[in-house]
């Protein structure tokens, strides 16, 4: 079947410190219109933000790596939020989130309402 086609600004993937200002204006959006924001991000661009806080480029996540990813997503607890994700996804156990298991990464922070308000 084909999925639906998600129309979604681009341009809020560039946040890199925190979605203070997206949030508002999305929540404002939610305020306003009748159409509830649930998940302004789809799960391709959870992962996009995921893949960007890949710092030194080796193709997978560091705890470290999560860590600043769930900072990023106004996380109270990134560090404690990584540790659970990693617990998670690291399907092969090897301390990282790799490429293939960035969509378990994507799914625990979607459950968990990691969705950039
Ligand atoms: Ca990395
Ligand atoms: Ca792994």
């Amino acid at each position: 079947m084909a999925p639906p086609n998600i129309v979604v600004a681009t341009k809020n993937i560039n946040t890199d410190h925190t979605s203070e200002s997206v949030s508002t204006k999305n929540v404002a959006l939610d305020f306003t219109g009748k159409r509830l924001v649930d998940r302004p991000y789809d799960d391709k661009q959870l992962k996009e933000m995921f893949k960007r806080q890949d710092a030194n480029g080796d193709g997978r996540l560091s705890r470290e790596e999560l860590k600043n990813a769930f900072a990023s997503f106004g996380s109270f607890a990134p560090g404690w939020r990584a540790f659970r994700a990693l617990r998670h996804a690291d399907k092969n156990r090897n301390g990282y989130v790799d490429e293939d298991e960035l969509d378990y990464v994507v799914k625990y922070a979607a459950k968990r309402g990691y969705k950039i308000k």
